[in-house]
């Protein structure tokens, strides 16, 4: 009989789980081209534009000769990270192009044995982090190799279109033997102790090879991770998409690789920059659901991280310098929501409350702990004024804050309250003080009958199937006003692009009250964490809620032959007239 597979990661995760923010350097010979090809602006992101501009193996190899980054200093990027509170590093040390961005004894494609700048600068940079305490990760397309045969989406295969079947199998398997193996063993036999291993696109690896790399990678290293990308959810950790950030708390250990601008490898046009604000709100709303922040750069072929980048990331230091204390070695949000304030989250006995916008008096509900004390990290020295209460009709503890009517600090405040004990908070959806209902498709109750497909919500805690009149999600949650309220559906879209349930016929029940409506889906959620992502809420008119108290609600849909991508639906107190 086999034995149960053991996925324990090693114990070494822990520095993984504290540092909750890293550094992501996406650098290689597509930083020559930088996004532009024989004068024509090649679309999409950098790093693919062997792919994108069907560029032929000896035409993009030549980009190789040209390769000579004498500006590029280990020292500096490492304190770049360093500065901005980032706690590891995960270079490129071979992306999908093939090219090997550290010495390879074993295949002669690589930094030192086929450019002109001829050094393994991975040497320098595992000293670096070494001298500032990082830790140094790489990053290595396992499968996609379009310059090796047998690596998936090899240049002969290309035209047939990458998501067609790109490997066979047997070149595939001799591929991973002759040239992934000993990539991935020089990687952990060259440099000293590593972080992790972050194995990217695990399209056409079979489960027993994505298990093989894993016990290859322990074996050689029994403290280095392996990312969730090495495929068939065998890791160390899990990932979630490019720039994708979950809509409500995680189970387990996440990450989310994301853009400073619109690619991870250089180009030159790109100036599509976050803002430190919005970088900020994504670090902080990320760490309030437990997941782990990696950052990317895209330095240039001289080996220069663009300034655009490097002056948010100090700016990202100042404020973590005041604030970090709320990010590393926090937990996620106690509360299973997200809030209509700001974000929340937790380290022992201390909850942080972090305020994207100001605001004089900060109330919430539901936290049954005393709070022994509340300090503003920008201003310690300020008072203050907690008041708790608790209206026994309808069981809400209600926390009220007296901030004060100045700011205290930039781009987000943040609170820290001293609780007796861990946190103890009410797990239902609650009113929130502003008046609004939020409920959670990944707090609801999944129903399916009559040979409808099981319900399920996926890693970023969306539903992406609810559709016929046999399903339903349910939930009981609490009002403390009665009244007459506006309800809308929040749906999601399951791929970039694109409306999911837009046209749909749904169906909400609260309490003995009925809301029918064609989703009309006009309007764009704002904020940093749908950008990539993007949400759309429908209303669905009003509704009277008479009581106060525990409530029900159930939601259906009766028409929707493609499925809906449910987010959340919100009730908020009617307007007057
Ligand atoms: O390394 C970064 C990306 O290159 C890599 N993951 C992050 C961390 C990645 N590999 N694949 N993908 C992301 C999915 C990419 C899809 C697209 Fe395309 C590439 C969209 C546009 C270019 C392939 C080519 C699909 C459409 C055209």
């Amino acid at each position: 009989m086999a034995k149960t597979l053991d996925l324990t990661p090693p114990a070494s995760i822990k520095w993984w789980r504290d540092a909750r923010f890293g550094m992501f350097i996406h650098w290689g010979i597509y930083s020559v081209p930088a996004g532009t090809w024989k004068g024509k602006r090649i679309p999409s992101i950098g790093e693919w534009i062997m792919y994108n501009a069907k560029m032929s193996i000896p035409e993009y190899a030549a980009l190789a000769g040209v390769f000579n980054p004498v500006k590029f200093d280990a020292d500096e990027w490492v304190s770049i990270a360093k500065r901005a509170g980032m706690k590891y590093l995960v270079i490129t040390s071979k992306h999908h192009d093939g090219f090997a961005m550290f010495h390879s004894p074993s295949n002669p494609y690589n930094i030192v044995d086929a450019t002109p700048y001829g050094k393994d600068l991975m040497k320098a940079l595992a000293k670096a982090c070494r001298k500032h305490g990082l830790k140094l990760c790489f990053y290595y397309s396992q499968a996609q190799d379009w310059h090796a045969p047998g690596g998936a989406g090899h240049w002969d295969e290309v035209d047939g279109g990458w998501w067609k079947p790109l490997v066979k199998p047997e070149p595939f398997a001799k591929y991973l033997k002759d040239k992934v193996k000993p990539q991935v063993k020089e990687l952990l036999t060259q440099y000293g102790p590593v972080g992790l291993i972050w194995f990217d696109t695990p399209v056409a690896i079979t489960r027993e090879q994505s298990l093989d790399l894993r016990r290859f990678v322990h074996k050689l290293q029994p403290n280095c991770l392996v990312s969730g990308r090495v495929g068939h959810d065998v890791g160390d950790y899990g990932s979630l998409g490019d720039n994708q950030i979950p809509s409500g708390p995680v189970k387990g250990d996440w990450e989310t690789p994301a853009t400073l601008n619109d690619t991870w490898g250089y180009k030159s046009y790109d100036h599509n920059w976050k803002s430190v604000q919005t970088l900020l709100d994504l670090l902080v709303d990320l760490a309030s659901k437990g997941v782990n922040y990696l950052l990317n750069v895209g330095p240039t072929s001289a080996g220069i991280i663009p300034k655009p980048s490097v002056s948010r990331l100090l700016k990202i230091g100042e404020w973590m310098d005041i604030n970090g204390e709320a990010i590393h070695g926090s937990s996620a949000s106690p509360f299973p929501y997200e809030f209509d304030w700001g974000r929340m989250t937790a380290k022992g006995k201390r909850l942080y409350l972090l305020l994207p916008k100001w605001r004089s008096t900060l109330k919430i509900n539901g936290l049954r702990n005393k709070v022994k004390k509340a300090t503003l990290l920008a201003d310690p020295r300020r008072r203050v004024k907690v008041c708790q209460t608790h209206d026994a009709a309808t069981d809400f503890h209600t926390l009220t804050l007296n901030l004060g009517g100045k700011r205290a600090g930039k781009y987000i405040s943040v609170v820290a309250l001293d609780l007796d004990g861990p946190a103890k908070v009410e797990t239902l959806p609650l009113q929130q003080p502003s008046g609004t209902v939020v409920l959670p498709v990944y707090m609801a109750g999944l129903h399916s009958a009559g040979g409808a497909p099981a319900l399920a919500i996926n890693r970023a805690g969306l539903l992406d199937n609810l559709k016929g009149p046999q399903s339903s999600v349910t939930w009981d949650f609490k009002l403390a006003q009665p009244g007459e309220y506006e309800a809308k559906v929040v749906i999601g879209c399951p791929h970039h692009g694109g409306k999911a349930g837009d046209g749909q016929r749904v169906v909400l029940t609260l309490g003995d009250h009925k809301l029918r409506g064609v989703l009309k889906a006009d309007e764009k959620v704002e904020g940093a964490r749908t950008q990539y992502f993007p949400e759309f809420a429908a209303s669905l008119g009003r509704i009277r809620l008479d009581q106060s108290g525990t409530l029900h609600a159930e939601l259906k849909a009766e028409e929707a032959p493609n499925g809906l991508a449910l987010a959340s639906v919100h009730l908020a107190p009617a307007k007057r007239g």
